[in-house]
Protein backbone atom coordinates (compact mmCIF):
# COMPACT_ATOMS: atom_id res chain seq x y z
CA UNK A 1 0.00 0.00 0.00
CA UNK A 2 0.59 3.93 0.27
CA UNK A 3 2.37 3.63 -2.94
CA UNK A 4 1.38 6.97 -4.83
CA UNK A 5 0.89 6.74 -8.98
CA UNK A 6 4.88 7.57 -9.80
CA UNK A 7 5.35 3.86 -8.12
CA UNK A 8 7.86 5.55 -5.54
CA UNK A 9 6.68 4.80 -2.27
CA UNK A 10 5.81 7.21 0.78
CA UNK A 11 8.88 7.85 3.24
CA UNK A 12 8.74 8.89 7.17
CA UNK A 13 11.77 11.39 7.04
CA UNK A 14 12.09 13.98 5.17
CA UNK A 15 13.97 13.60 2.11
CA UNK A 16 17.74 11.35 1.69
CA UNK A 17 20.49 10.40 4.43
CA UNK A 18 22.93 13.23 5.09
CA UNK A 19 26.85 13.32 4.73
CA UNK A 20 26.04 17.10 5.67
CA UNK A 21 26.34 18.34 9.96
CA UNK A 22 23.03 17.70 12.08
CA UNK A 23 20.27 20.40 10.87
CA UNK A 24 18.26 22.65 12.91
CA UNK A 25 15.04 20.73 12.46
CA UNK A 26 17.14 17.71 13.65
CA UNK A 27 18.18 19.76 16.98
CA UNK A 28 14.17 20.23 17.42
CA UNK A 29 13.67 17.43 17.65
CA UNK A 30 16.52 15.74 19.88
CA UNK A 31 15.44 18.46 22.71
CA UNK A 32 11.44 17.58 22.55
CA UNK A 33 12.78 13.91 22.86
CA UNK A 34 15.57 13.10 25.03
CA UNK A 35 17.19 10.29 25.88
CA UNK A 36 18.02 8.08 29.27
CA UNK A 37 22.02 9.62 30.28
CA UNK A 38 24.04 6.59 30.36
CA UNK A 39 25.16 6.95 34.44
CA UNK A 40 21.49 5.96 34.63
CA UNK A 41 22.46 2.18 33.43
CA UNK A 42 23.78 1.80 37.38
CA UNK A 43 19.63 1.67 38.02
CA UNK A 44 17.85 -1.79 37.36
CA UNK A 45 14.93 0.66 37.54
CA UNK A 46 15.03 4.14 35.61
CA UNK A 47 14.15 6.93 37.99
CA UNK A 48 11.17 9.07 36.14
CA UNK A 49 12.58 11.40 33.86
CA UNK A 50 15.25 9.57 32.99
CA UNK A 51 13.58 7.08 30.79
CA UNK A 52 14.28 7.95 27.14
CA UNK A 53 11.28 9.91 25.12
CA UNK A 54 10.10 9.54 22.02
CA UNK A 55 6.90 11.29 20.98
CA UNK A 56 6.24 11.58 17.42
CA UNK A 57 3.38 14.85 17.37
CA UNK A 58 2.63 16.85 20.49
CA UNK A 59 1.76 15.41 23.68
CA UNK A 60 -2.08 15.17 23.86
CA UNK A 61 -4.25 16.98 26.62
CA UNK A 62 -6.35 14.17 28.05
CA UNK A 63 -9.48 15.24 29.98
CA UNK A 64 -9.82 12.44 32.21
CA UNK A 65 -13.38 13.02 33.18
CA UNK A 66 -14.26 12.13 28.96
CA UNK A 67 -11.38 9.77 27.87
CA UNK A 68 -12.12 6.17 27.88
CA UNK A 69 -10.56 3.19 25.83
CA UNK A 70 -12.71 1.86 23.34
CA UNK A 71 -12.47 -2.00 21.54
CA UNK A 72 -14.40 -3.18 18.92
CA UNK A 73 -13.71 -4.46 15.12
CA UNK A 74 -13.60 -8.64 14.91
CA UNK A 75 -15.23 -8.99 18.49
CA UNK A 76 -18.78 -10.37 19.79
CA UNK A 77 -18.85 -7.43 22.33
CA UNK A 78 -17.47 -3.87 21.66
CA UNK A 79 -16.81 -2.46 24.92
CA UNK A 80 -15.98 1.16 26.59
CA UNK A 81 -13.99 1.58 29.68
CA UNK A 82 -13.42 4.35 31.99
CA UNK A 83 -9.60 4.64 33.70
CA UNK A 84 -12.13 3.77 36.88
CA UNK A 85 -12.90 0.40 35.33
CA UNK A 86 -9.67 -0.55 33.86
CA UNK A 87 -8.15 0.06 37.47
CA UNK A 88 -11.08 -2.44 38.93
CA UNK A 89 -10.02 -5.48 36.49
CA UNK A 90 -7.28 -7.92 37.30
CA UNK A 91 -3.60 -6.01 37.17
CA UNK A 92 -0.18 -7.15 36.31
CA UNK A 93 3.10 -5.61 36.80
CA UNK A 94 6.54 -6.16 34.97
CA UNK A 95 9.87 -4.58 34.75
CA UNK A 96 10.23 -4.01 30.63
CA UNK A 97 13.27 -2.68 29.02
CA UNK A 98 11.89 -0.42 26.02
CA UNK A 99 14.62 0.79 23.34
CA UNK A 100 13.83 3.11 20.38
CA UNK A 101 14.24 1.41 16.89
CA UNK A 102 16.47 4.52 16.04
CA UNK A 103 18.63 4.45 18.54
CA UNK A 104 22.45 5.18 17.23
CA UNK A 105 20.87 6.61 14.04
CA UNK A 106 22.60 9.45 13.94
CA UNK A 107 25.84 7.72 13.98
CA UNK A 108 25.13 6.09 10.67
CA UNK A 109 27.16 7.21 7.31
CA UNK A 110 24.76 9.05 5.65
CA UNK A 111 22.40 9.63 8.55
CA UNK A 112 19.25 9.37 7.78
CA UNK A 113 16.91 12.48 8.93
CA UNK A 114 14.93 11.70 11.70
CA UNK A 115 15.44 12.21 15.60
CA UNK A 116 19.41 11.80 15.96
CA UNK A 117 19.67 9.38 18.52
CA UNK A 118 23.37 8.60 20.11
CA UNK A 119 23.12 5.27 21.99
CA UNK A 120 20.78 6.04 24.87
CA UNK A 121 17.35 5.95 23.35
CA UNK A 122 16.32 3.12 26.47
CA UNK A 123 14.84 2.85 29.79
CA UNK A 124 13.59 -0.08 31.65
CA UNK A 125 10.15 0.53 33.99
CA UNK A 126 7.76 -1.46 35.97
CA UNK A 127 4.53 -1.10 34.12
CA UNK A 128 1.67 -2.29 36.02
CA UNK A 129 -2.04 -2.56 34.10
CA UNK A 130 -4.61 -4.83 32.84
CA UNK A 131 -3.46 -7.56 30.61
CA UNK A 132 -4.45 -7.08 26.93
CA UNK A 133 -5.25 -10.77 27.09
CA UNK A 134 -7.59 -10.33 29.39
CA UNK A 135 -9.79 -7.70 28.26
CA UNK A 136 -9.60 -9.24 24.36
CA UNK A 137 -11.13 -12.31 25.84
CA UNK A 138 -14.14 -10.23 27.74
CA UNK A 139 -14.68 -8.79 24.17
CA UNK A 140 -14.84 -11.93 22.68
CA UNK A 141 -12.35 -12.24 19.87
CA UNK A 142 -13.44 -13.40 16.34
CA UNK A 143 -12.25 -16.34 14.46
CA UNK A 144 -11.27 -14.32 11.41
CA UNK A 145 -9.43 -12.04 13.59
CA UNK A 146 -5.26 -11.48 12.40
CA UNK A 147 -4.21 -8.73 13.70
CA UNK A 148 -5.19 -6.11 16.56
CA UNK A 149 -4.45 -2.01 15.85
CA UNK A 150 -3.89 0.49 18.56
CA UNK A 151 -4.31 4.15 18.26
CA UNK A 152 -3.00 6.94 20.24
CA UNK A 153 -4.51 10.19 21.02
CA UNK A 154 -1.90 12.34 19.16
CA UNK A 155 -2.12 13.26 15.95
CA UNK A 156 -0.04 15.01 13.05
CA UNK A 157 1.50 15.21 9.90
CA UNK A 158 4.23 12.60 9.11
CA UNK A 159 5.15 11.97 5.29
CA UNK A 160 2.91 14.17 4.35
CA UNK A 161 -0.16 12.15 5.88
CA UNK A 162 -2.49 13.54 7.97
CA UNK A 163 -2.50 10.53 11.12
CA UNK A 164 -3.19 9.59 14.77
CA UNK A 165 -0.40 7.49 15.60
CA UNK A 166 -1.55 4.22 15.23
CA UNK A 167 0.64 0.27 15.10
CA UNK A 168 -1.27 -3.29 14.98
CA UNK A 169 0.18 -6.33 16.53
CA UNK A 170 -0.21 -9.96 14.33
CA UNK A 171 -3.51 -11.51 16.98
CA UNK A 172 -0.88 -13.85 18.08
CA UNK A 173 1.52 -11.73 19.80
CA UNK A 174 -1.68 -9.44 21.28
CA UNK A 175 -2.69 -12.98 23.28
CA UNK A 176 0.72 -13.35 25.01
CA UNK A 177 -0.05 -12.76 28.94
CA UNK A 178 2.74 -10.37 29.44
CA UNK A 179 1.31 -7.40 27.14
CA UNK A 180 0.42 -4.42 29.48
CA UNK A 181 -2.47 -1.54 29.00
CA UNK A 182 -0.38 0.22 30.98
CA UNK A 183 -1.77 3.09 33.46
CA UNK A 184 1.31 2.84 36.08
CA UNK A 185 4.41 3.48 35.76
CA UNK A 186 6.83 2.66 38.29
CA UNK A 187 4.00 3.30 40.95
CA UNK A 188 2.96 5.74 39.66
CA UNK A 189 0.50 7.56 37.39
CA UNK A 190 1.74 7.46 34.02
CA UNK A 191 3.52 10.98 33.13
CA UNK A 192 2.06 13.04 29.95
CA UNK A 193 5.18 12.54 28.52
CA UNK A 194 4.66 8.43 28.78
CA UNK A 195 0.89 8.21 28.00
CA UNK A 196 -1.13 9.50 30.39
CA UNK A 197 -3.46 7.67 31.28
CA UNK A 198 -3.11 4.53 29.18
CA UNK A 199 -0.46 3.05 27.07
CA UNK A 200 0.42 -0.32 25.66
CA UNK A 201 3.60 -2.11 26.71
CA UNK A 202 4.82 -4.45 24.24
CA UNK A 203 7.75 -6.62 26.22
CA UNK A 204 10.42 -7.55 24.12
CA UNK A 205 9.59 -5.31 20.85
CA UNK A 206 11.20 -2.52 19.68
CA UNK A 207 9.37 1.01 21.33
CA UNK A 208 7.10 2.14 18.64
CA UNK A 209 4.70 -1.08 19.23
CA UNK A 210 4.49 0.35 23.01
CA UNK A 211 1.52 2.70 21.74
CA UNK A 212 0.88 5.77 24.45
CA UNK A 213 -2.19 7.68 25.14
CA UNK A 214 -4.50 4.64 23.80
CA UNK A 215 -7.77 5.46 22.73
CA UNK A 216 -8.61 2.76 20.53
CA UNK A 217 -8.42 -1.38 20.19
CA UNK A 218 -9.56 -2.43 17.04
CA UNK A 219 -9.71 -6.24 16.10
CA UNK A 220 -9.08 -6.55 12.27
CA UNK A 221 -9.74 -9.24 9.72
CA UNK A 222 -7.04 -7.61 7.45
CA UNK A 223 -3.52 -6.64 8.46
CA UNK A 224 -3.40 -2.65 9.66
CA UNK A 225 -2.04 -0.80 6.37
CA UNK A 226 -1.47 2.55 8.46
CA UNK A 227 1.45 5.07 7.84
CA UNK A 228 3.50 4.05 10.98
CA UNK A 229 3.30 0.08 10.18
CA UNK A 230 3.52 0.40 6.12
CA UNK A 231 5.34 3.24 6.06
CA UNK A 232 7.88 4.03 8.91
CA UNK A 233 9.75 1.08 11.18
CA UNK A 234 10.38 -0.81 8.10
CA UNK A 235 13.85 -2.38 7.26
CA UNK A 236 14.61 -0.53 3.69
CA UNK A 237 17.41 -0.46 1.70
CA UNK A 238 16.04 2.64 -0.48
CA UNK A 239 12.98 4.72 -0.34
CA UNK A 240 11.44 2.33 -3.25
CA UNK A 241 12.25 -0.74 -1.33
CA UNK A 242 9.33 -2.13 0.62
CA UNK A 243 11.54 -3.72 2.87
CA UNK A 244 10.33 -5.71 5.93
CA UNK A 245 8.64 -4.84 9.38
CA UNK A 246 10.80 -3.69 12.39
CA UNK A 247 9.85 -5.83 15.53
CA UNK A 248 11.92 -7.16 18.05
CA UNK A 249 14.46 -5.49 19.93
CA UNK A 250 17.96 -6.42 18.62
CA UNK A 251 20.73 -7.85 21.09
CA UNK A 252 22.73 -4.83 22.24
CA UNK A 253 24.38 -3.84 25.44
CA UNK A 254 25.65 -0.54 27.24
CA UNK A 255 28.31 0.73 29.98
CA UNK A 256 28.43 3.21 32.00
CA UNK A 257 31.18 5.80 31.11
CA UNK A 258 33.46 5.11 34.17
CA UNK A 259 35.38 8.22 35.41
CA UNK A 260 34.43 11.70 34.96
CA UNK A 261 33.47 13.60 31.82
CA UNK A 262 35.49 17.05 30.11
CA UNK A 263 32.22 19.14 30.01
CA UNK A 264 32.18 20.01 26.14
CA UNK A 265 33.86 16.95 24.50
CA UNK A 266 32.48 14.23 27.10
CA UNK A 267 35.48 12.71 26.72
CA UNK A 268 36.45 10.45 29.99
CA UNK A 269 39.16 10.77 32.47
CA UNK A 270 39.92 7.74 34.85
CA UNK A 271 41.93 7.64 38.00
CA UNK A 272 44.90 5.24 37.21
CA UNK A 273 44.53 2.13 39.34
CA UNK A 274 41.45 -0.58 39.54
CA UNK A 275 38.03 0.53 38.15
CA UNK A 276 34.74 -1.42 37.78
CA UNK A 277 33.10 -1.56 34.73
CA UNK A 278 29.48 -1.63 34.79
CA UNK A 279 26.64 -1.69 32.29
CA UNK A 280 23.36 -3.58 31.27
CA UNK A 281 22.09 -5.92 28.30
CA UNK A 282 19.36 -6.85 26.70
CA UNK A 283 17.31 -7.73 23.77
CA UNK A 284 14.00 -9.10 22.03
CA UNK A 285 14.96 -11.57 20.53
CA UNK A 286 16.24 -14.09 23.03
CA UNK A 287 17.92 -14.29 26.82
CA UNK A 288 21.39 -12.02 26.78
CA UNK A 289 23.90 -15.09 27.50
CA UNK A 290 27.14 -13.25 26.76
CA UNK A 291 28.77 -10.09 27.56
CA UNK A 292 32.06 -8.94 26.92
CA UNK A 293 34.02 -6.13 27.37
CA UNK A 294 37.00 -5.38 25.22
CA UNK A 295 39.86 -3.43 25.98
CA UNK A 296 41.93 -1.69 23.23
CA UNK A 297 40.59 -3.89 21.24
CA UNK A 298 40.82 -7.48 23.47
CA UNK A 299 37.62 -8.89 24.79
CA UNK A 300 37.03 -10.68 27.70
CA UNK A 301 34.00 -12.16 29.35
CA UNK A 302 32.00 -10.09 31.68
CA UNK A 303 30.26 -11.06 35.14
CA UNK A 304 26.50 -11.18 34.36
CA UNK A 305 23.57 -10.53 36.77
CA UNK A 306 20.12 -12.39 36.54
CA UNK A 307 17.27 -10.32 35.15
CA UNK A 308 14.08 -8.93 37.07
CA UNK A 309 12.08 -10.42 33.99
CA UNK A 310 12.42 -12.21 30.75
CA UNK A 311 12.13 -8.65 28.66
CA UNK A 312 14.26 -6.71 31.32
CA UNK A 313 17.67 -5.74 31.06
CA UNK A 314 20.45 -7.60 32.57
CA UNK A 315 23.99 -5.98 34.81
CA UNK A 316 27.33 -7.05 33.66
CA UNK A 317 30.57 -5.92 35.10
CA UNK A 318 34.14 -6.46 34.87
CA UNK A 319 37.08 -5.03 37.03
CA UNK A 320 40.03 -3.04 34.90
CA UNK A 321 43.12 -1.98 36.58
CA UNK A 322 43.79 1.50 34.32
CA UNK A 323 47.09 2.05 33.34
CA UNK A 324 47.63 5.66 32.43
CA UNK A 325 47.41 6.56 28.63
CA UNK A 326 44.75 6.92 26.17
CA UNK A 327 42.02 3.66 25.86
CA UNK A 328 39.08 2.61 24.35
CA UNK A 329 36.57 0.57 26.17
CA UNK A 330 33.73 -1.70 24.33
CA UNK A 331 31.14 -4.02 25.59
CA UNK A 332 29.37 -6.32 23.31
CA UNK A 333 26.85 -9.25 24.44
CA UNK A 334 25.37 -12.33 22.32
CA UNK A 335 21.75 -13.64 22.68
CA UNK A 336 19.80 -17.17 22.89
CA UNK A 337 19.85 -17.18 19.33
CA UNK A 338 23.49 -16.94 19.09
CA UNK A 339 22.66 -13.08 17.80
CA UNK A 340 26.31 -10.62 18.65
CA UNK A 341 26.27 -7.39 18.13
CA UNK A 342 28.27 -6.03 15.10
CA UNK A 343 31.48 -4.33 15.60
CA UNK A 344 30.59 -2.43 12.41
CA UNK A 345 26.95 -0.87 11.86
CA UNK A 346 24.71 -2.34 9.20
CA UNK A 347 23.17 0.38 7.54
CA UNK A 348 19.52 0.65 6.31
CA UNK A 349 17.37 3.44 4.98
CA UNK A 350 15.53 4.47 7.92
CA UNK A 351 18.06 3.88 10.27
CA UNK A 352 16.17 1.10 12.05
CA UNK A 353 17.86 -1.98 14.55
CA UNK A 354 21.16 -0.44 14.83
CA UNK A 355 23.08 -2.46 17.81
CA UNK A 356 26.70 -1.65 17.04
CA UNK A 357 29.00 -2.02 19.90
CA UNK A 358 29.87 1.05 22.04
CA UNK A 359 33.02 2.58 22.32
CA UNK A 360 34.14 4.78 24.61
CA UNK A 361 37.29 6.84 24.67
CA UNK A 362 39.01 7.17 27.94
CA UNK A 363 42.46 8.66 29.19
CA UNK A 364 43.77 7.36 32.70
CA UNK A 365 45.91 9.99 34.63
N1 LIG B 1 0.70 7.49 20.65
C1 LIG B 1 2.03 7.35 20.49
N2 LIG B 1 2.65 6.26 20.97
C2 LIG B 1 3.97 6.10 20.84
C3 LIG B 1 4.75 7.06 20.15
C4 LIG B 1 4.10 8.22 19.66
O1 LIG B 1 4.71 9.12 19.08
N3 LIG B 1 2.73 8.33 19.85
N4 LIG B 1 6.10 6.84 19.98
C5 LIG B 1 6.50 5.43 19.99
C6 LIG B 1 7.93 5.26 19.95
S1 LIG B 1 8.67 5.44 18.44
C7 LIG B 1 8.65 4.86 21.05
S2 LIG B 1 10.28 4.50 20.91
C8 LIG B 1 8.01 4.73 22.36
C9 LIG B 1 8.70 5.60 23.39
O2 LIG B 1 8.14 5.42 24.65
P1 LIG B 1 8.58 6.38 25.84
O3 LIG B 1 8.56 7.80 25.33
O4 LIG B 1 7.67 6.13 26.95
O5 LIG B 1 10.02 5.98 26.18
O6 LIG B 1 6.64 5.11 22.33
C10 LIG B 1 5.93 4.70 21.18
N5 LIG B 1 4.54 4.99 21.36
MO1 LIG C 1 10.87 4.82 18.67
Amino acid sequence: MKTPRNGRRLTPHPGEPSHGPLTAEELQLAVRNHSMPLEALRNDITPPGLHYLLNHFDIPFIDIEHWHLRIGGAVERAVELNLKALRRAPKISIPVTLECAGNGRSLLRPRPLSQPWQLEAVGTAVWTGVPLAYLLAQAGVEDDAVEVAFTGADSGIQGGVRQQFARSLPIAEALRPDIVLAYLMNGNELPPQHGYPLRLVVPGWYGMASVKWLTSIRVLTKPFDGFQQAVAYRYQQDANDVGTPVTWIKVRSLMVPPGVPDFFTRRRIVRAGPVMLTGRAWSGEGAVQRVEVGIDGKWAPAQLEHPAAPFAWRAWSMPWVADAGDHELACRATDATGAVQPLEQVWNYQGMGNNVVQRIKVTVE
